[in-house]
């Protein structure tokens, strides 16, 4: 048995009795795809995920990529290629990718899931494996004639990344200074150092094209003066895609990082070497920003979804090591030094915990499942009756929760999972040491969580006019005046009813910001300074309203007299929802009080003085 413990029940909970996907199926709209059909998916993406996907795990950290400078290549470690293989001979790189680039449509809300269950393992993995997607995102923005070469690209496995940063072009991608210059034969030369690119060399795959914003000589700055071209390591035949000389793109550098080492960082240097990048304009239009936007939110979705399926198998890792420890005598006979020694989870400081990080896991989980609910149509309209537009619009509003909260929480939630093995967490015979280190990128890249949140207030509910917000907590309201639960969720509705009223009030705080700035600037830093506290309430909000949601199910099935397994299951979710009621959502009016009470003093702070 590998690292990684996946929790397909709860998959199968959220998919099938919250989120009705077997309606969704039944819409017609993905083919012939069944629950049956669903449910054998999951299972075999789970023992893939368990077994082959996993095994490498620990060995490509321990001996991770090497970099030979001399013919600017990357080789990754056996062990890595052969889970890499597993996955991609099984077809599942072409899930969720349409069909004319050979792939199999699916329901977003499965392709996370199945993609919880890959990215759970083995992270890296997946990522090196996204050419499919990124190949049908250039598939979606190209020509006609770049539509060949996208369906080229997906047929045969070609890796791909996504170029943007540079040494002085992090968060502010506008600045970024690679040049672009037209050809008379209407390509484009590319001349630039871009650093940071994942997966911009590998030995796994006999061609990678890279997607890059670069600025066409003589475009105004910031980010709408780039634009996104289209760079193959190697040139091919445009008809038949084969292979023909090396394009002038080198990996110049392989970071050496504190995790997810296995996957290669690169400083991706693009016509220095004597040889020109040849590029050319993707969609033959001048709209970079945007067409790199369609690869981000995927990206954003991926990274979020990374942290949470990591967090859920190092909590799944931490109970197993719980139940099994033998440590300390019960709290009520602390005091009897002859006590007969108790399993460390009878101790309520571990349960404590233990409970936290299930809350997390769970609510997490559903939260990416209620957004990829939003990515289409028919799951939108059966979860919360969104139109398309509105649909859009909520996707867009929850994913800078999914990633920005997603990865905090899982980072922070994971320190308690190795807390709760004592010593033994500290120590490589264990993953979640490993975990830590791997998912602490996940608050970093694709935008750091200080952009997710102004991303989350100023574009997804200012520009917004709050519609998409006020979609979801209207959603929220109806189950706060239901009757869900039948008397036995009252408290925890009424406690989810004042974190409502906490976050609104927050909103409105922030809002009130946002106007006095303009009259006077600097009140536009107390927005800066509430963002993050702002996001992570709203997360807390959705965790609580989801997790009780799911209590409503489980108290109905519970009703219902379940199969003697499921009952321990259905306990659970009605424990874990009253508990982060309980225990979570108060704290959201203390955050309030904070927000409501931020002034600039820090600001006016001499530098000096920190
Ligand atoms: C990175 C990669 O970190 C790490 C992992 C790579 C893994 C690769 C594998 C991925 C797998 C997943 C793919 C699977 C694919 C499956 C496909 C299946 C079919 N939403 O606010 P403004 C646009 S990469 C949409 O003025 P500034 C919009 O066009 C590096 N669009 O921004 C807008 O124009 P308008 C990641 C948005 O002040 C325009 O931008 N780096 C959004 O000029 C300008 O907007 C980062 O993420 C949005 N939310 O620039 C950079 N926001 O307003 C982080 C903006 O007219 N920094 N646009 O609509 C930021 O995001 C900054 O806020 C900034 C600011 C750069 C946008
Ligand atoms: P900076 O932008 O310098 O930020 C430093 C700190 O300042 C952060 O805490 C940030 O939140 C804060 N900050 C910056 N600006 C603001 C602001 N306006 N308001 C508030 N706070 C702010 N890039 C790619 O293009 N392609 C890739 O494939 C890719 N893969 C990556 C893989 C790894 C392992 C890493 C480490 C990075 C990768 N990146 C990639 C780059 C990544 O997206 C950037 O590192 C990230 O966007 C942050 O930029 P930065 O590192 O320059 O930090």
């Amino acid at each position: 048995m590998g690292h990684y413990k996946s929790n397909l029940r709860d998959l199968h909970f959220n998919l099938f009795e919250l989120f009705q996907l077997e309606e969704v199926l039944a819409s017609g709209d993905f083919g012939d795809l069944d629950k049956e059909t669903a449910i054998d998916m999951l299972r075999e993406v789970k023992n893939l995920a368990e077994g082959p996907l996993a095994e490498s795990f620990a060995d490509a950290d321990r001996n991770p990529p090497v970099f030979n400078p001399e013919d600017h290549s990357v080789t990754v470690p056996e062990s890595f290629k052969k889970s890499y293989k597993t996955m991609v001979d099984g077809g599942w790189d072409k899930l969720g990718i349409d069909e004319e680039l050979g792939g199999l449509p699916a329901p977003r809300s499965l392709y996370w899931a199945i993609g919880e269950l890959l990215l759970g393992a083995n992270p890296a993995a997946f990522m090196y494996a996204a050419g499919a997607g990124f190949s049908n995102i250039f598939y979606n923005n190209g020509t006609d004639e770049q539509k060949k070469w996208a369906t080229i690209s997906a047929e045969r496995g070609w890796g791909a990344t996504m170029v943007l940063t540079e040494p002085d072009a992090g968060s502010d991608v506008g600045a970024a200074r690679t040049k672009a210059i037209k050809q008379d034969d209407g390509t484009w030369h590319i001349d630039g150092v871009k650093r940071f690119i994942t997966s911009a060399d590998q030995d796994m795959t006999e061609n990678i094209i890279h997607l890059v914003l670069a600025r066409p000589e003589g475009a105004r700055p910031g980010t709408k003066g780039l634009s996104l071209f289209f760079v193959p390591k190697f040139h091919f035949d445009h008809e038949t895609g084969e292979l023909g000389e090396r394009n002038g793109v080198y990996v110049t550098n392989v970071e050496h990082k504190m995790g997810l080492k296995v996957s290669a960082t690169c400083e991706l240097t693009f016509g220095q070497h004597g040889t020109p990048a040849q590029g050319w304009l993707v969609g033959e239009v001048h709209d970079g920003i945007a067409q790199m936007f369609d690869v981000i939110e995927h990206a954003r979705m991926m990274v979020g979804t990374k942290a949470i399926a990591t967090l859920s198998t190092g909590y799944l890792n931490a109970l197993e090591y719980a139940k099994e420890r033998i440590q300390g005598a019960d709290m009520t006979q602390m005091t009897d030094k002859a006590a007969p020694r108790v399993s460390i989870t009878h101790h309520p400081d571990v349960r404590r915990s233990l409970m936290m990080q299930k809350a997390y896991s769970e609510g997490l989980r559903a939260v990416y499942l209620y957004t990829a609910s939003h990515q289409d149509l028919a799951a939108a309209q059966l979860v919360s009756g969104a139109d398309k537009e509105m649909a859009f619009r909520v996707n867009d509003l929850l994913l800078p929760i999914v990633k920005g909260v997603g990865s905090e929480r899982a980072s922070e939630q994971l320190i308690g999972s190795l807390q709760t093995l004592g010593g033994s967490g500290f120590l490589q015979d264990y993953p979640i040491e490993q975990y830590i280190r791997d998912a602490k990128i996940d608050s970093l890249y694709e935008g750091t969580t200080a952009i997710q949140a102004q991303d989350f207030f100023f574009r997804k509910i200012i520009r917004d006019k709050g519609q998409a917000l006020a979609h979801v907590a209207g959603q929220i309201s109806t189950f706060i005046e239901s009757e869900a639960g039948n008397g036995r969720l009252k408290t925890e509705r009424a406690l989810l009813k004042t974190a409502l009223d906490d976050v609104q009030g927050m909103a409105a705080t922030l809002t009130g910001f946002l106007m006095g700035a303009q009259e006077q600037p600097s009140e536009l830093y107390k927005v800066g300074l509430g963002s993050v506290r702002f996001l992570m309430g709203v997360g807390d909000l959705m965790i609580g309203w989801l997790l009780l949601r799911q209590a409503e199910v489980a108290l109905t099935a519970l009703d219902a007299g379940p199969a003697e397994a499921d009952t321990a299951f259905y306990n659970g979710k009605v424990a874990v929802a009253s508990f982060f009621a309980k225990n979570v959502l108060p704290e959201l009016t203390a955050t309030r009080g904070i927000v409501e009470k931020i002034d600039n003093d820090v600001m006016e702070l001499d530098e000096a003085s920190f």
